[in-house]
């Protein structure tokens, strides 16, 4: 190969490195910049929340990684401190640092300090996993979620009137994030609403990302039941299956749609009349 062309494959590379790094900074200004991704960090890469359950979520998500962002610096400072401070010497070929094997204090300072932090991310999370599971059985909405291969169908149930919205595979080269696609459940804002999923089938996990929640749903005689309360926070959001069911698992979508109470108690009168 010839000097020259050498030279020029090394440029090319090299502007080749200088355009990606480019690109890489400019991606991540153009994030950095939009207020949505801010929101979005802040979240910790989690969705904007819709129930009173989803708060909480947040906080525990958000308070663990605070706590594991806490003691990576500890261990990163200890790595660097290390690494930095304690290299072989120049004139030591053979000779080992001083051990510290046996060391009592050490041995139960790491010991120790691993079961309280483990001890303090369990107290937290059976704490909040308490509040979020437990079911009160007072909602004045209640909402029975079967789902089947594959698709979903939800029965509303609001002072004795009844809403059915059941739905089939759907097509996925029409689905967009613009219409969302498959059966539609109803909701209203700042109400308490109470889940009772069920399978005809196999398992499927009914999961609407912006509840920060999901919850398998099982054939056979169990029925897994949760509560929302759903803020007063309008608008369509995504659900979908998330538990691998069969060869249409991915066809399981649906929406949850948020309306104001009126609006709400409007649909299921009209809906229950209709059925009639
Ligand atoms: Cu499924």
């Amino acid at each position: 190969m010839s000097p020259t062309r050498r030279t020029t494959r090394r440029q090319l590379a090299r502007r080749r490195l200088t355009g990606g790094v480019a690109a890489a900074l400019l991606l991540a200004t153009a994030t950095a910049c939009s207020s949505d991704a801010v929101d979005q960090w802040s979240r910790g890469g989690m969705p904007e929340g819709v129930t009173e359950q989803s708060t909480v979520i947040q906080t525990l998500w958000n308070g663990a990684w605070i706590a594991a962002l806490a003691t990576g610096v500890v261990v990163w400072a200890l790595i660097l401190w290390a690494s930095a401070f304690h290299r072989k010497k120049k004139n030591s070929v053979d000779q080992l640092p001083p051990q510290v094997r046996y060391n009592l204090p050490i041995e139960i300072l790491y010991t120790v300090v691993p079961v309280i932090m483990v001890a303090v991310f369990f107290f937290f999370t059976a704490r909040d996993e308490t509040a979020i599971m437990k079911v009160d059985g007072d909602a004045p909405v209640k909402v029975a979620v079967e789902g089947y291969q594959w698709s979903w169908r939800f029965t509303t149930d609001f002072q004795g009137q009844k809403a059915v919205t059941a739905g089939v595979p759907v097509d996925l080269s029409k689905q967009s994030l613009q219409t969302p696609q498959g059966p539609q459940l109803v909701l209203p804002v700042n109400t308490k609403i109470q889940f009772d999923l069920h399978s005809p089938d196999v398992i499927h996990s009914f999961w609407v990302p912006a509840f920060l929640f999901k919850q398998d749903v099982f054939p056979g005689n169990v029925h897994n039941k949760f509560e929302i309360t759903t803020l007063n926070r309008t608008g369509v959001f995504f659900g979908r299956c998330a538990e691998l069911c069969g060869v249409d698992h991915s066809r399981m979508l649906f929406s949850v749609k948020l309306v104001p109470q009126a609006e709400f108690a409007q649909y299921i009168k009209t809906q229950a009349g209709s059925a009639q």
